[in-house]
């Protein structure tokens, strides 16, 4: 699709209004809000990880891209949180302390949050605490941690570790997710669920609810 390769490189380039359009035209054209999330605007993100990875954009051209999919997030989430599904419970999800890639974090909320999930966002940056404490006074059902750094992914360990000290680990299901994390990764750290992507997270939350 033509559109899509344009919304691929504008959101290389950083180009908010013009993704806010290609969003709008795509709905228009009868896109799901999901099928514009994945095809256009993850897989454009893609393309900025790799040349970011190789050295080819740096960090305002990436914080610009970010910023262009954050305007085409903001015209979908209405539409994937309008719900009129019973609520499956309740999740508090947040980026670990350390980390502030706060995109697919975004995206597991608003995914999750159209499945019929009620959500408190806890943004980025989070000590252990403010997990357990806002789980706790929200009477949550889910914590959600997010990490995108090999540096920051240990500290959903920790996180971990501190509900077992508190004597509360059982209390809630733990799902985990972001870019560096694998299957094995969750297991180890004593996660219940590691989750590839934003739906393998609603999917994953359903199963664990039942
Ligand atoms: Co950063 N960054 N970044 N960055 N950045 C990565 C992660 C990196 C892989 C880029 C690269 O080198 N290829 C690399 C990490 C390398 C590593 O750890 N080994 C990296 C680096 C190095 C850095 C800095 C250190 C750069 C620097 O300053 N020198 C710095 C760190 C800052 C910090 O956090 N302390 C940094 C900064 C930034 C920006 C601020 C510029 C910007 C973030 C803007 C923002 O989020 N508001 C940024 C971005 C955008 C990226 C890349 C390009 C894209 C991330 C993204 O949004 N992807 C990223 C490259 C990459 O990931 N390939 C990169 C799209 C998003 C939809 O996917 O987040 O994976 P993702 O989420 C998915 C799944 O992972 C899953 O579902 C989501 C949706 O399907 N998921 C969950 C995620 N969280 C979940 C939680 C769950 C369940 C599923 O809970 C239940």
């Amino acid at each position: 699709d033509e559109l899509v390769e344009q919304m691929m490189d504008d959101l290389y380039d950083g180009m908010k209004p013009e993704i806010e359009e290609g969003v709008n035209i795509l709905l228009e054209r009868g896109w799901t809000p999901y099928d514009i999330l994945t095809k256009a605007l993850v897989s454009g993100m893609k393309v900025v990880g790799d040349d970011f990875r190789d050295g080819i954009l740096f960090v305002p051209e990436v914080l610009l891209a970010a910023n262009a999919m954050k305007g085409g997030m903001g015209i979908l989430k209405p539409l994937l949180v309008e719900t009129g599904a019973p609520r499956l419970g309740k999740m508090v999800i947040g980026t670990v302390k350390g980390d502030i890639h706060d995109i697919g974090k975004n995206l597991v909320a608003m995914m999750m949050e159209g499945a019929g999930f009620e959500i408190v966002d806890l943004g980025i940056n989070n000590p252990a605490e403010n997990y357990i404490d806002t789980a706790r006074k929200e009477g949550a059902d889910i914590i959600g941690m997010s990490a995108l750094l090999t540096t920051t992914m240990p500290y959903m360990k920790v996180v971990i570790d501190t509900m077992k000290e508190q004597g509360i680990r059982d209390e809630y299901i733990v799902m985990v997710g972001g870019a560096p994390l694998n299957e094995e990764f969750g297991r180890a750290i004593g996660a219940d669920a590691y989750c590839r992507d934003a739906a393998v997270a609603v999917e994953t939350a359903k199963s664990l609810m039942a």
